[in-house]
């Protein structure tokens, strides 16, 4: 079975080790598009012609399922592209739903790049799981940069996160969610930044078991082989390094 991950970067290397990690015997091949980073700040026809482009090139490597490991070009491709191939293409989705289920009070804040949380898809997720209420917004577009740059752990990336999250009463959430692949890489920062009764969400794991369902519809799976990791990218950056990544995540 042979797995196609892409996003516009990075970020989706979140998503990979989280499904190497639950479904170790899987082919998979990521791929970033380095050329058209970030997504999340591009018109939304570009990007649904990059995707396109992405999509035509895992094919072509053999790919049986393709997950869009980035809540940005799900949000505004995920649909098309359904119709438009016929293998399974699994997306992201903001956690909200699973925060919503899991505090029963206080309220949440999605963080996410400011094309996910303008589009239509998140307006609907919303008003299908937050009846009270309780959830705000906030993009976080530097974040994509960051990680982008291979800035983590630094002063520069807690300083930024604490003036964003500043303006917020804290005493009043009781969760957060990482609605951008991206924003994995920071989830330390972010526990360490706010109160530790605020819980951090992200869609990863959901994503992963839903990748689990859809391969094991399809064939019995080998927990006991280990499968190859691939990485593609466009553009000109050296390949070696979107493996390091794999290390970044806590
Ligand atoms: N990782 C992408 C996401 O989950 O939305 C964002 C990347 C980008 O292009 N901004």
């Amino acid at each position: 079975m042979k797995v196609g991950i892409f996003d516009s970067g990075v970020g989706g290397i979140t998503v990979l080790k989280k499904a190497v990690e639950k479904l170790p015997g899987v082919d998979y091949i990521y791929y970033s598009d380095n050329l058209h980073v970030p997504y999340g700040t591009k018109l939304k026809e570009e990007v649904a012609g990059y995707v396109n482009e992405v999509m035509e090139f895992l094919l072509s490597k053999g790919v049986e399922v393709v997950v869009i490991a980035c809540n940005t070009a799900t949000s505004i491709a995920a649909h098309n592209l359904r119709e438009k191939y016929n293998i399974p293409i699994i997306g992201m989705e903001p956690a909200v739903k699973l925060a919503v289920d899991s505090l029963n009070k206080g309220k949440i804040l999605v963080t996410a790049t400011s094309l996910t949380l303008k589009e239509e898809k998140y307006k609907q997720l919303i008003s299908r799981v937050d009846q009270e209420g309780r959830v705000e917004s906030l993009p976080l577009a530097h974040l994509v940069t960051y990680a982008e740059q291979g800035i983590f752990e630094d002063q520069i990336v807690v300083d930024y996160l604490k003036e964003m999250l500043a303006p917020y009463d804290w005493i009043q959430f009781s969760g957060i969610v990482l609605g951008c692949t991206h924003f994995v890489y920071y989830k330390d920062i972010f526990k360490k930044i706010l109160p530790s009764y605020v819980k951090v969400f992200d869609g990863n794991e959901g994503t992963i078991q839903h990748l689990k369902e859809v391969i094991s519809e399809k064939e019995i799976i080998d927990h006991s082989k280990k499968g190859q990791v691939t990485f593609y990218y466009s553009g000109k950056e050296a390949p070696n390094i979107l493996e390091s990544y794999m290390k970044k995540i806590k």
